[in-house]
């Protein structure tokens, strides 16, 4: 007679271990479920970012200039005001008169233009609402740049249960280069 010979499961035992394990993976997929149906829409946060980063880069591209890129003295100005400077200066936070986005003869010719700029974007595939952005222009100094030569962009972009924002720095580096 063998003492210590191996026993098998019962049925009720593998009853009870079936039932436990059943528990156990409702209660992982009640969690997953959740986590799925609450998290963000991969499509519309991509989408978001990419015309946040676009409108961010467009932008950073414009000119930063003492005088408006139209003003005659422009291309040699050695600063916003004086003699020989700006008659139109870019020393301000808004868009001069008459100008508006991609106009052909009085477009946004400087970072600064693009301060309070609202407009919506809608994406085949992104659904019926469309994407709201926003755009922020404000001086900050930055490093030790003086704080009227730096400028921060903030481009907020509203979609469908998803808010994204994106920052870049614009500093005065050329100011006499026009577009
Ligand atoms: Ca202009
Ligand atoms: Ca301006
Ligand atoms: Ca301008």
């Amino acid at each position: 007679m063998c003492a210590n010979r191996q026993r098998g499961l019962t049925l009720i035992e593998l009853i009870v271990f079936i039932v436990i394990v059943g528990v156990a993976l409702a209660g992982v997929l009640t969690v997953l479920n959740h986590t799925t149906r609450h998290s963000a829409d991969p499509m519309i946060r991509k989408q978001a970012l990419a015309i946040a980063e676009a409108i961010l880069e467009e932008v950073m591209l414009q000119p930063f200039t003492w005088c408006d890129p139209d003003d005659g003295n422009a291309a040699t100005a050695t600063g916003y005001a004086g003699a020989g400077n700006c008659t139109v200066s870019e020393n301000n936070l808004t868009a001069e008169a008459g100008e508006t986005r991609g106009a052909t003869t009085t477009p946004f010719d400087n970072v600064n233009d693009y301060n309070g700029l609202t407009t919506t974007t809608n994406i085949a595939g992104g659904g019926s609402a469309p994407y709201a952005a926003t755009v922020a222009v404000a001086q900050q100094s930055l490093n030790g740049i003086a704080v009227d030569a730096s400028l921060l962009i903030t481009v907020t972009v509203t979609a469908p249960g998803e808010t994204i924002e994106v920052q870049g720095y614009r500093t005065r580096h050329s100011p006499n280069m026009l577009p």
